[in-house]
């Protein structure tokens, strides 16, 4: 209850913040994209982990504002790293079951878009199995009017949900994320690299790309590259960093 009634007004307070993952293409090993993640540091409880308050944000339906100021301050970033002059990349942003089944949230991206001069072609949304097989008919008429608007579209913590494959191929998505679930354990796990080389197959037979999450080691990376995986994101290249922080990662690679 607590957590609930600081939410109410951390927006206003400046306490959220983002940080961004670097991905990194696994056949150039240049940085690609990045994932927003959401942070909050409340003045006395200090910083609250996303897991714990973003399901009750979720529940007070506070996460509707919350995820439209994600949604701006990640497109704002995004935009300026361009102008900057960085080889543009793209930015992945979560979103959470109410959000998705929230009526606007195709004209409330599209004005965000807009209000931030950002190419619909840069933004990701990432989006899990539980979402989509809520309601399949309904999110595949969501998911259709965003894939409209030339906005990308990805599934979140790929494998540890319940789509099924014959929606799978009905879905207009680009990317599948490997949940890092499946990757701590390779390449000495046989079960996890069977899993890993059967979603990398089946996302390429269906014309997708795969990203690995969660990748921590240089021989996860080096198995990942060997069989083709697109591109990674985890601890072994980088943690989610402050924009400044981001920015200095950009500048070494030019
Ligand atoms: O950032 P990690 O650090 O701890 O994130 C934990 C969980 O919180 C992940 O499942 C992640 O998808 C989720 N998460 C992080 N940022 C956001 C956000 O901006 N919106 C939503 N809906 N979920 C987020
Ligand atoms: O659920 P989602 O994939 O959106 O959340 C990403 C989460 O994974 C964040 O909590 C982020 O901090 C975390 N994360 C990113 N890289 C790694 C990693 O290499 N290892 C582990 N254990 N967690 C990671
Ligand atoms: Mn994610
Ligand atoms: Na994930």
């Amino acid at each position: 209850l607590a957590i609930e009634q600081s939410l109410h007004s951390a927006l206003a307070n400046g306490e959220f913040q983002l940080v961004y993952q670097p991905q990194l293409s696994l056949s150039t090993n240049t940085i690609v994209g990045s994932e927003a993640l959401l942070r909050w540091y409340h003045p006395v409880m200090g910083s609250i982990p996303p897991d714990t308050f973003i399901p009750i944000a979720e529940q007070a339906g506070l996460i509707i504002p919350i995820g439209e100021w994600v949604l701006r301050t990640a497109c704002k970033q995004a935009k300026k790293w361009q102008k900057l002059g960085y080889p543009a990349m793209r930015i992945a942003v979560n979103l959470s079951t109410r959000q998705f089944e929230q009526t606007n949230l195709a004209s409330m991206t599209a004005d965000i878009l807009q209000e931030t001069g950002l190419d619909p072609h840069y933004l990701e949304l990432e989006i899990t199995e539980s979402m989509l097989m809520r309601n399949v008919e309904h999110a595949i008429e969501c998911m259709e009017e965003i894939k409209d608007m030339g906005i990308d579209l990805a599934i979140d913590d790929f494998g540890t949900g319940y789509s099924s494959l014959s929606y799978l191929k009905r879905f207009p998505i680009d990317r599948l994320k490997i949940d890092r679930a499946f990757v701590s354990d390779i390449p000495q796990n046989g079960d996890d690299t069977a899993i890993v080389l059967a979603i990398i197959a089946m996302a390429h037979s269906l014309g997708l790309k795969v990203i690995a999450e969660g990748v921590e080691t240089k021989s996860q990376m080096e198995y990942l590259a060997d069989k083709c995986c697109d591109e990674l994101q985890g601890f072994y290249f980088s943690p989610p960093l402050l924009p400044e922080e981001f920015t200095k990662l950009l500048k070494k690679q030019n």
